[in-house]
């Protein structure tokens, strides 16, 4: 052994002890937990870390903005159940970082940001450091837990609990905080091995409660109108052919998420997403399987679920299956909360069902197909028009066939209507393969998920973004064309924020504040970076551009120009605009 830099080594081996520094033992305790990728943005105190990750074989893929780095981390979590690593600068890197470790918490993705941060001493005295600010105590009330590591010999817990933290139980957000002084400290470099926590069993599983699991059969037996809600928690489990076992053996139908679409293919027969307005107030039981009851599906009552009213709780029982013991109850009553992880879940359903299940009664399934025909019908006729100029339906149309005929690409999604329209009209086909704005309906996850999933499943990325909702991650696309990925990014362009018709009322030479350059060519911003870029005024044009992407597996853009009068205020959710609310 010996240090390498000593040119005595070997004859003097026992003097000359072989050391380890901060940032060694960083990236060895990383990689001894299988981390293999790291979303980031270099600099002071973290440049070499950078270098050294990527020396040390872990994929090391900067970003132009750490907020795009942190949702690539956020998403990789979500699609392998590893938290996705993003590593940050001091105070503004760090802070560009938080929206998406906040993201992360708020979805229940398992992510680290790690951050290197300035000298203790003079951050604590407020005496006016380099980048000075109280990271820890910033990230803790969006983290799921966070941590400072302030010993060389202290590196391997640190990241071992930061692991734990986010991949068990309710995945996360963690933040670790990492000063610069600790990344030059060496240690002895047999004890800094030694030191290092190689995590056994990150996410246990939690086994429900066999009483628990009797409780919700016998109360999905009583239903008379029963339904499945999926929730991307259900798709974070990786529980895939037992949800599918389930869900055909019970007959019941079904809806998905948004990010649980996929999960059992959109076009499956028990599928009830053309029905949704019909199945959520008519339902009796429903059945809860990663997904909580919050704003996305109206707290669990009113209009939606069949109350009269506002607040008025339609009468539904739930059965709520979840990781979290305190989900239960938080909007409504949940008259089976089953607590575990939805694999472990699932099976004990399963295995509680008798022989003999019987399915749903033919009136319920009845009325749900024919909902279902009439809906899918009315949207066949309105796919199949090819206005001019192209609107959402006709270019979505397009993708809608693309994405058919490419089951395994990973398909992002952001914007208002050109979420919400996609949302409806795109099928998916495989689990984990529809990623998009999540809880918070945040925009700006999007080049940032094209980069991640590209990286974790090394196949096709198709991405349907908002011409608004492009412009908060734009400049990856310079990181899309460098790191050479397959994706194809269409900006659904309509010239502004829900439409580009908007007008100032006061005759003034500003644009109204949703309203963007109008006839804008997205598509040459690819062509900066060598990729390539496309304008598409036409399904045809637009399918010609999306096929030659997906054979050529380069870096596309299209700029997609859709009628700008096409889009709705805020998309579905304009009851959520108090403008709506005050009428
Ligand atoms: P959606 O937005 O699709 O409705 P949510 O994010 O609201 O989904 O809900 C996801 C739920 O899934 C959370 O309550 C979370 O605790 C739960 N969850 C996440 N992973 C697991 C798992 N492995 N087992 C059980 N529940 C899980
Ligand atoms: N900022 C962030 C971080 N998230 C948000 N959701 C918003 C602002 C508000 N917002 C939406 O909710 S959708 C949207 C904004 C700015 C953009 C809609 O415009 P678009 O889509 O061009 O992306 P459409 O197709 O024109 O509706
Ligand atoms: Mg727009």
């Amino acid at each position: 052994m010996g240090n390498v830099e000593n040119p005595v080594a070997g004859s003097a081996a026992e003097a000359v002890r072989e050391t380890m520094d901060g940032f060694q033992l960083v990236i060895d305790a990383l990689k001894l937990n299988g981390i293999d990728t790291i979303f980031g943005l270099p600099g002071i105190p973290i440049t070499d870390l950078t270098r050294r990750a990527q020396a040390a074989g872990i994929r090391m893929l900067s970003f132009r903005h750490e907020q795009n780095a942190g949702y690539a981390a956020s998403i990789a979590g979500f699609l392998t159940q590893k938290p996705g690593i993003c590593l940050t600068v001091s105070a503004p890197g760090f802070l560009n970082g938080l929206n998406a470790l906040a993201h992360a918490t708020v979805n229940c993705f398992p992510m680290i940001l790690i951050s290197g941060s300035s000298e203790r001493e003079i951050v604590d005295l407020q005496q006016g450091d380099y980048e000075e600010m109280d990271q820890l105590a910033i990230a803790k009330p969006v983290a799921k837990a966070a941590y400072r590591v302030l010993r060389a010999d202290d590196i391997g817990v640190g990241i071992a609990r930061a692991i734990r933290a986010a991949v068990s139980g309710r995945p996360g957000g963690v933040y670790l905080d990492l000063p610069a002084k600790l990344f030059a400290q060496s240690m002895d470099a047999e004890a800094g091995r030694r030191s290092l926590i190689k995590v056994v069993d990150p996410a246990p599983r939690q086994i429900p409660a066999p009483e628990a699991v009797t409780r919700a059969l016998d109360l999905l037996k009583s239903a008379k109108k029963p339904l499945i809600i999926l929730g991307k928690g259900a798709a974070y489990a990786q529980a895939d052919a037992e949800i599918k076992q389930l869900v055909e053996k019970t007959g019941i139908p079904y809806l998905p998420m948004s990010m649980a679409k996929g999960l059992l293919p959109d076009t499956h027969e028990q599928c009830a997403s053309a029905a949704r307005s019909y199945v959520l107030p008519e339902a009796d039981v429903v059945m809860l399987i990663g997904a909580r009851l919050n704003w996305l599906l109206s707290h669990g009552k009113g209009k939606t679920w069949g109350g009269k009213s506002g607040k008025d709780w339609g009468g539904q029982k739930f059965i709520q299956i979840d990781i979290s013991p305190q989900e239960a109850d938080s909007n409504v009553r949940i008259d089976a909360p089953v607590v575990g992880d939805i694999g472990s879940c699932v099976q004990a359903l399963l295995a509680g069902m008798s022989a003999g299940w019987s399915r749903p009664g033919n009136d319920w399934l009845g009325s749900v197909a024919e909902r279902k025909s009439k809906n899918v019908e009315k949207m066949t006729e309105t796919l199949a028009k090819n206005p001019s100029p192209m609107n959402f339906h006709s270019a979505l149309n397009v993708v809608r066939d693309i994405v058919k005929a490419n089951p395994d690409a990973v398909f992002v999604n952001e914007g208002a209507n050109a979420l919400d329209f996609t949302r409806s009209i795109v099928d998916i086909y495989k689990p984990r393969k529809r990623i998009d704005v999540g809880t918070w309906g945040i925009m700006g996850i999007g080049m940032g998920y094209c980069v991640a999933a590209a990286a974790v499943t090394r196949g096709q990325v198709i991405a349907i973004e908002g011409d608004s909702a492009f412009g908060f991650s734009g400049m990856e696309m310079e990181t899309i064309c460098r790191y050479n990925l397959p994706v194809c990014v269409v900006v659904m362009n309509n010239n502004g924020v829900y439409k580009g018709t908007d007008v100032n009322p006061t005759g003034g030479a500003d644009v109204a504040p949703t309203v963007f350059v109008k006839g804008a060519r997205y598509d040459k911003l690819a062509e900066a970076f060598g990729g390539v870029g496309a304008h598409a005024t036409t399904p045809a044009e637009l399918r010609k551009a999306m096929e030659e992407a997906i054979r050529s597996r380069r870096p596309t853009l299209i700029n997609a120009v859709i009628d700008e009068t096409a889009g709705t205020e805020s998309g579905r959710i304009t009851s959520l605009n108090p403008t709506a609310k005050k009428k």
